[in-house]
């Protein structure tokens, strides 16, 4: 199997930008309505995992029923869209123009692999939709992160075998999810630590020479 790299996978909140404040924010706003008890810190359970998923974590084994938790996740959306009205190209995490432009240079491949049914307006916001080759998000797979879907589905849509990406993730779903389907891993933040091929604490602390020196034919 060919493993020589030829592109670069990104995650999209927490990695191109963080959206967890907004997440945050709408999640805490119907908590609050609906007399739920919901911290700053149940919030941390809720990165990189599915909508459906974040649901489920906020409830914390109430039961509600199934048109209820359309509803509540509609809502949800509907204050989280509000939120994104803020975002501008300012919002990318520092380091990432920068580690996109170098990337593009040496001729790897970009894609994007991201639980959000919003990334593509995420994107845009950013004004990076035309940056990536290829962009995978809450609409692109069934099985969500820590399934190994979505990743593979964004590889193939940059014809590239697994062994020749590297996944960049903060979240410890979606470092599970790359190493399951075969990727070369980059963990960004706290919550990756001890988990990933090459670890940051931040976005600017990558640098892609060294990342490359430690992953694939290095
Ligand atoms: P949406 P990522 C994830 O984005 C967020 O980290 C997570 O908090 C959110 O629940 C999920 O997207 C779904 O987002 O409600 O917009 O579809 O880290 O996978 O880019
Ligand atoms: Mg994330």
């Amino acid at each position: 199997m060919p493993s020589g790299i030829r592109a670069l996978i990104f995650d999209l909140d927490g990695v191109i930008t963080d959206t967890a404040e907004f997440h945050y924010r709408s999640w805490k706003r119907l908590a609050d309505e609906e007399g739920i008890p919901f911290t700053r810190e149940d919030n941390e359970a809720l990165r990189g995992v599915s909508r459906r998923e974040s649901l489920n974590r906020m409830l914390k084994g109430r039961s509600i029923d199934e048109e209820t938790a359309q509803a509540w996740m509609t809502r949800k959306n509907e204050y989280y869209l509000a939120h994104l009205d803020e975002l501008t190209p300012a919002h990318r995490l520092p380091g990432v123009t920068r580690l996109l432009e170098d990337a593009r240079h040496i001729g790897l491949r970009l894609g994007l692999g991201s639980a959000s049914k919003n990334a593509r307006s995420v994107l845009e916001k950013l004004a990076l939709l035309d940056a990536f080759d290829a962009l995978g998000d809450g609409f692109s797979v069934v099985n969500p992160k820590p399934a190994v879907d979505l990743f593979v589905w964004v590889a193939g849509r940059l014809a590239v075998y697994p062994q020749q990406a590297i996944v960049f993730e903060d979240a410890e779903a979606g470092i599970e999810a790359a190493r399951n389907g075969g990727f070369w891993t980059v963990g960004i933040g706290t919550a990756t630590r001890g988990l990933a091929d090459v670890h940051y604490d931040t976005m600017a602390d990558v640098k892609l020479a060294e990342v490359l020196s430690k992953v694939g034919d290095g």
